[in-house]
C-alpha cells in the first residue's frame, strides 16, 4: 500500500514537472514576482498553527517552486525586494518598491508584476502604486492570512490567482489589483477588514471581479483616476513627507496632534468618529496648527462604506481643512504623502482627494 502511494506521488510530481516545464517552453506572458515578506512567506511550527507563526521567512524562489502550475499560466521569475512583516513598511520601502515596479513595467518583455506582501499594510502599498506607477500593465498584490505550513493555507491559491490575473490581457487598465480569497479587488478600495479569517480583504464598494481556475470574471470598473491616468509619477518622487494619523474617540485631547506637528508632520489625518467628527477639545488646536501650515485632513475610522462630507460635521471651508472622501485613515495618509509631493495648496489637495 505504502509503495503504491509513493509511486502515485512520484508520478504526480513528475507529471506536474513536465506540465510546468512544457508550459515554460510555450510563448507565455512574462510575470515578475516581487517578494516583500509577510504571512504568505510565513512559517509555523505545526500544521495546526494557522495564526501563530513567523512572517517573512520563505524566500521567493521557494514560493515559486512550491507551485509548479505557475508555469502553465506564465513564464515566472522572482526577486526578493524585502523580507519583512508589512507592519514595518516605511515610506522609503514604498518608494524603493514603486521604482522597481516602474522599471519593470517599462520593459517591453514584461507583461505583468505580482507583489507578495504582508496583509497588514498591503492596502496602503496597493493604493500607493495605484497612484504613482504610470502603466496599463497589471500590477497585482497578494498576501495570505495563513502561513504555507498550516492546514488549509490560502497563500498557494492566492499566489496562483495573482499570477494568472497579472498574465491576463483583460486585467490591463484596471489599476493596481489585489487578489485574495478568489476576489479581484481594486487596490484603491480594498482594505483588511478582518484579521485571522481568509475573507479578510473587502472593498466597501465591492470587488471588481473574481478569478476562478485561472479565468477572470469582471463585474465593475474603477471610477477614480489611477496608474496611467494619474498626475503623479514615482519616477519624479525621491522621498515622501511626514504625514501622521491621530485616532479620534471619546475623551479626546490634542496631545497627539501637537506632538506630530512638533515632529515635522506636513499633514495630520484625523481618523474621526462618524462623519470625521472632531471633538470640541481638539478643534482649537487644529485651527492653530492649520495656521502654522500643517494640513488637516478629516477621515473617518468608520469605513465600511460612506464618506466624509465637506462642511457637514465641521466648517471645513472656514477652517481651510480637507476631507478624505471615502478613504479610510491609512489610505488618506498614502494619498496625502503623494499629493504633498506636488502641492501645499489645500484647495488643490481637496481636488486630489475627490479625484483619486
Ligand atoms: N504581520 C503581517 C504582515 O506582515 C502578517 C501578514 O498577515 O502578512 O502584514
Amino acid at each position: 500500500m505504502f509503495k503504491k502511494t509513493v509511486r502515485r506521488w512520484v508520478m504526480a510530481m513528475v507529471s506536474s514537472f513536465f506540465v510546468a516545464s512544457a508550459a515554460m517552453s510555450a510563448d507565455k506572458p512574462k510575470v515578475v514576482i516581487l517578494a516583500t515578506g509577510g504571512t504568505i512567506a510565513g512559517a509555523g511550527a505545526d500544521v495546526t498553527n494557522s495564526a501563530t507563526y513567523q512572517a517573512a521567512k520563505v524566500p521567493v524562489d521557494k514560493l515559486i517552486a512550491g507551485i509548479p502550475q505557475l508555469g502553465t499560466v506564465a513564464e515566472v521569475s522572482g526577486e526578493q525586494v524585502f523580507q519583512i512583516a508589512s507592519e514595518s513598511f516605511t515610506n522609503a520601502n514604498l518608494v524603493t518598491l514603486g521604482k522597481r515596479v516602474s522599471d519593470l513595467v517599462k520593459q517591453k518583455d514584461i507583461d505583468g508584476v505580482v507583489i507578495t506582501h504582508g496583509t497588514d499594510t498591503l492596502e496602503e502599498t496597493a493604493y500607493f502604486l495605484n497612484l504613482v506607477v504610470r502603466t496599463d500593465k497589471p500590477i497585482v498584490l497578494v498576501g495570505s492570512m495563513r502561513p504555507g505550513t498550516a492546514m488549509s493555507a490560502d497563500g498557494m491559491l492566492n499566489l496562483y490567482n495573482a499570477v494568472s490575473v497579472a498574465a491576463s490581457k483583460d486585467a490591463r487598465g484596471k489599476g493596481v489589483l489585489v487578489t485574495m480569497n478568489d476576489e479581484i479587488n481594486s487596490g484603491r478600495d480594498v482594505a483588511k477588514m478582518v484579521n485571522l479569517r481568509t475573507d479578510a480583504f473587502k472593498s466597501p464598494w465591492g470587488p471588481l471581479g473574481m478569478v476562478v481556475e485561472g479565468k477572470n470574471y469582471w463585474f465593475r470598473l474603477p471610477a477614480k483616476r489611477h496608474t496611467s491616468n494619474s498626475e503623479f509619477d514615482i519616477d519624479k518622487i525621491e522621498t515622501l513627507p511626514s504625514v501622521e494619523i491621530a485616532y479620534g474617540s471619546g475623551n479626546a485631547n490634542d496631545t497627539a496632534y501637537r506632538a506630530f506637528a512638533a515632529n515635522g508632520a506636513k499633514a495630520i489625518i484625523h481618523a474621526g468618529t462618524g462623519n470625521g467628527s472632531v471633538s470640541n477639545a481638539v478643534v482649537p488646536s487644529l485651527q492653530e496648527l492649520r495656521g502654522k501650515g500643517v494640513q488637516i485632513i478629516r477621515s473617518s475610522h468608520v469605513n465600511a462604506g460612506g464618506f466624509v462630507l465637506r462642511n457637514a460635521e465641521q466648517p471645513d471651508d472656514k477652517y481651510d481643512w480637507v476631507v478624505a472622501h471615502d478613504l479610510n485613515p491609512q489610505k488618506a495618509r498614502i494619498l496625502a504623502l503623494v499629493a504633498l509631493s506636488k502641492t501645499q495648496d489645500s484647495k488643490e489637495l481637496q481636488r486630489i482627494f475627490w479625484e483619486y
